[in-house]
């Protein structure tokens, strides 16, 4: 069964992080409300929910994909690349050391989870101002002894890789063709976004099918039509915080019954 690690909104969400976007008075409790809607969806998609309490010093907190990678085999804490959010990295991992063994990456080297993309045995990391060399070079070797190759992304004029880009099934990919190169990923199936929709490529899989934000009826219609089960969730105030639907859950297997 799937696991989704989640945290509760906090009531500092207005004081998050912003990069790409213009900041916009974001309603707390209506993105607390979402939020709820949000792991509801999870658990009809068959997730068991974890639901971390707020924290009420950390605005991004709610953000949790930004601070841990997990794998079948070990999850990784990460150094997250802005300094106002390392504060979130130690709760998640005591929830994560429920579940793995867990490594971390270490100063100097930064990097967000949302930058981190799993393709099979290949982790491709978006070379963002999040994730640096250091913590790239990092990842690439606390993974080795586990099998996995890790690979350096350029992206470009957006926060994360999986901004950029995230997996629809075990051959195809859902991509922004401005703020990736899809050379890159030229192995795969590449279905693009609708291009009105900028922000559409962050998608959440869990087993067959797909969780996206109900901003972007356009590329919704382009899965359907590619015969993808997409459940649209609003997550309106969540993007008015650079958020989309990856970065608020991790996604997991774990062994096991519902408990
Ligand atoms: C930040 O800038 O760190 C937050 N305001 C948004 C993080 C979104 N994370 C993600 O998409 N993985």
């Amino acid at each position: 069964m799937w696991t989704a690690i989640t945290r509760e909104v906090s009531p500092a969400l207005a004081g998050c992080e912003l990069s790409f976007i213009e900041r916009d008075a974001i309603d707390v409790d209506r993105a607390s409300a979402q939020h709820h809607a949000y792991q509801r969806a999870l658990e009809a998609l068959g997730c068991r929910v974890v639901a971390l309490p707020a924290e009420p010093a950390l605005p991004d907190s709610v953000f949790v994909e930004d601070v841990a990678i997990v794998l079948d085999e070990v999850a990784i804490l990460t150094r997250p690349g802005a300094a106002s959010r390392r504060g979130e990295v130690a709760g998640v991992g005591v929830e994560l050391r429920r579940h793995r063994s867990v490594l971390a990456i270490e100063a100097p080297g930064t990097i967000d989870g949302g930058d981190v993309l799993r393709l099979g045995r290949t982790l491709h990391v978006g070379q963002s101002a999040r994730s640096n060399p250091e913590g790239i070079a990092q990842l690439g070797a606390l993974l080795a002894p586990h099998g996995y190759a890790v690979a350096g992304v350029p992206t470009f004029g957006c926060l994360h890789l999986k901004s950029a880009v995230t997996q629809l099934d075990d051959e195809t990919l859902l991509l922004q063709p401005q703020w990736v190169d899809r050379e890159r990923f030229a192995s795969f199936r590449l279905i693009e976004i609708d291009p009105a929709e900028a922000h559409a490529a962050n998608v959440v899989r869990v087993g067959d099918a797909l969780l996206m934000p109900a901003s972007f009826p356009r590329t919704q219609q382009r899965l359907i039509e590619a015969g993808y089960k997409v459940v649209a969730v609003d997550v309106s105030e969540l993007q008015k915080a650079e958020g989309a639907v990856t970065c608020c859950s991790l996604v997991f297997r774990t062994a096991g019954t519902v408990g």
